[in-house]
């Protein structure tokens, strides 16, 4: 026998199964949510024509709690007015300077202050550089982003001369250039622009209250320093946070904040999930449930409509469905390749064997996202195609209030 309910919310008559009960009070919060700000805010982001940098961190909380399943085809279709939704970015990572870092930054492999078992190495030569830029530019790769171990680039002039002539090849090869190295000055900035460099890469990293917990030797305003020199540079601003740093929800709501109101969106917008690694002080961290992750991804691109969204590192450990999910959801690029940095990275052939099976395609150098006009951000289904759907499958019971 099912036991009687009695909720205020389920009116006279209440009589109904648990499920159905719980199912007509949800209903019911989310009918009275209809008039509140909850409501009005997650409309105004689902109809956005133009980008807003003026984001609450409590209108970001409200798109963040959305239930996932409105909050991801919410952000879905938002995607489909900004981007194509097949086309995916294959981006690849080069390590050009390992290891021997000084910074503490309490999950990364490179840094001098944990026992990783990491060699550390010089700067590469530009000539290696630029084989591993061909071997993924002719894999399908459009963007390659060099990293280097370094908290600065301070005093590093032969190095930073070296890096240009790499940016320069990288860009004659027809691909995107993006390099990280630490914090930048503004005429560092200026030299690397005028190589050609495409983008730069600095993550926030999480939010700025977390953001102590993770890493001391250096201040969330220093990296807000060099996003603001970047920027100013006229180079694309990449930058974005880790998942599983020992964070709450409401930090994923803090790093959104942060970027969201920057004075532009970035161009992309990285989400990395801790990768453990052996020797670091987060390496028993707890793992980020993939849900988080998504909602994530979904309210990046409902406030964010026009950035770029890149699934990074950890997504050797997500299943396809999931990174599906994740595409559904407003993901549109992946690092392929080799290596990540120092970990492991999802290959280009897995990747197009996956994109083949969901109709996803790599997408080409240098696509800006545009307003697209509502029939091309819609698609018709031809319904002489689809079956009958089952009678009776999606019934309303008579305990709807
Ligand atoms: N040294 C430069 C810097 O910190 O800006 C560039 C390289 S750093 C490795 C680039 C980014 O990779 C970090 O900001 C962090 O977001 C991400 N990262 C590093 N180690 C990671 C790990 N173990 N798991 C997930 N993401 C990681
Ligand atoms: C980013 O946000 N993630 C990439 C790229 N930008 C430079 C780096 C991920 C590093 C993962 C850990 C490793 O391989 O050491
Ligand atoms: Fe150094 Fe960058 Fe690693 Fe921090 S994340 S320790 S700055 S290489």
């Amino acid at each position: 026998m099912w036991s009687k309910l009695s909720n205020p919310l389920l009116g006279r008559r209440a009589t109904s199964t648990p499920a159905v009960a719980l199912l007509a009070i949800r209903r019911a919060y989310s009918a009275a949510a209809v008039d509140s700000t909850v409501h009005g805010v997650f409309q105004r982001a689902i109809n956005a024509t133009a980008l807003r940098t003026d984001w609450t961190r409590a209108e970001i909380s409200a798109i963040y709690n959305t239930p996932l399943i409105d909050l991801t085809h919410a952000a879905g279709t938002l995607h489909r007015r900004f981007h194509n939704p097949g086309a995916i970015q294959m981006c690849t990572l080069m390590n050009i300077k390992t290891g021997g870092c000084s910074e503490d930054c309490s999950y990364c492999a490179q840094s001098s202050r944990y026992q990783t078992g990491l060699k550390a190495t010089k700067l590469s030569n530009v000539e290696s550089v630029l084989a591993a830029a061909r071997v993924a530019r002719d894999n399908g790769s459009t963007r390659f982003c060099m990293g280097a171990a370094w908290r600065d680039m301070r005093g590093r002039k032969s190095s930073l001369r070296n890096i240009k002539a790499m940016v320069e090849g990288v860009h004659a090869l027809g691909l995107e250039s993006c390099v990280t190295l630490g914090m930048l000055d503004e005429a560092q900035a200026k030299e690397l622009k005028d190589a050609g460099l495409t983008a730069y890469n600095h993550n926030v990293d999480t939010s700025r209250e977390h953001y102590p917990k993770v890493i001391t030797t250096r201040s969330y305003d220093e990296r807000l320093q060099t996003i603001s020199n970047v920027r100013d540079a006229g180079i694309k601003v990449c930058t974005g946070g880790i998942l599983g740093l020992g964070e709450k929800p409401e930090d994923h709501v803090g790093l959104l904040y942060t970027v969201a109101t920057m004075p532009s969106h970035p161009e992309s917008f990285p989400v990395n999930t801790l990768v453990p690694i052996e020797g670091t002080p987060l390496f028993k961290a707890t793992r980020i449930p993939f849900d988080a992750v998504l909602r994530t991804i979904a309210t990046a691109r409902l406030v964010m409509p026009t950035a770029i969204i890149r699934i990074a590192a950890g997504r050797v450990d997500m299943s396809e469905e999931k990174q599906v999910l994740c595409f559904l959801a407003g993901a549109n690029a992946v690092f392929t390749g080799e290596k990540m940095l120092t970990t492991a990275c999802s290959g280009w052939e897995e990747d197009l064997a996956m994109f083949n099976r969901w109709g996803l395609f790599p997408m080409k150098a240098h696509v800006e996202p545009v307003l697209r006009k509502a029939e091309e951000s819609s698609f018709q289904v031809n319904t002489s195609l689809l079956a009958d759907a089952p009678t009776g499958s999606f019934q309303e019971t008579s305990a709807t209030v």
